[in-house]
């Protein structure tokens, strides 16, 4: 890979880095059971760009909510599982990215909608993982009067992941079939 390439995927990583902190702006009624719209720039740009690149696009989204003021903390360690580690694991989608760009250029709509939808899936659980991790460790006090901290934390991170999962699901139905070249770029 030549230097030109590597900053312009840089440049690009920071970019839909920020996309997704933008939609973290969209006010949350529903407070930790809401989905995380700014998941859906972020693993598209995983698909597109591969592992590398979206780990480290995920980690710019963690840090943005430093430099903006949207973190919310309990202790040093919560912090850093939710918003460094949590954030990162977002780029595990890139994982599927060759294999998304194989089916793609030889037109298998259904295999690359499978791929990308199992990229989905695991990028959404495993963040969602370690939000319900801390939910037990850290946010068990914030549970209603008898229930426990791991029935909340279940609960609160499993609906958000469940719904985080599924409005990305919902793009890449929409993305995959009409704008396949965003995924296996010439370039
Ligand atoms: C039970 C529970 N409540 C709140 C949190 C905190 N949490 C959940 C999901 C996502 C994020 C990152 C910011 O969007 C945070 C801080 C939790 N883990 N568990």
């Amino acid at each position: 890979m030549s230097k030109n390439t590597n900053v312009r995927y840089l440049v690009e990583a920071a970019i839909f880095a920020a996309l997704a902190m933008s939609l973290s702006f969209i006010p949350d009624f529903f407070s930790w059971f809401s989905p995380s719209y700014g998941a859906i720039p972020l693993i598209l740009f995983s698909l597109r760009r591969g592992l590398k690149y979206g780990l480290l696009a995920g980690l710019i989204w963690g840090l943005l909510h430093f430099a903006l003021g949207k973190v919310y903390y309990l202790s040093l360690s919560q912090v850093f599982i939710e918003y460094i580690i949590a954030f990162i694991s977002m780029g595990l989608a890139g994982l599927f990215s060759n294999h998304l760009k194989m089916q793609i250029n030889s037109n298998n709509k259904v295999s690359a909608l499978t791929i990308a939808s199992l990229a989905t899936v695991l990028a959404a659980f495993v963040r969602y993982f370690w939000h319900f991790v801390a939910g037990v460790i850290f946010w068990g006090s914030y549970a209603p009067k008898g229930t426990s901290a791991v029935w909340y934390s279940f609960t609160v991170n499993g609906t958000a992941g469940l719904l985080t999962a599924i409005i990305v699901l919902i793009t890449i139905i929409i993305l995959i079939p009409t704008q396949g070249r965003f995924f296996a770029p010439k370039d």
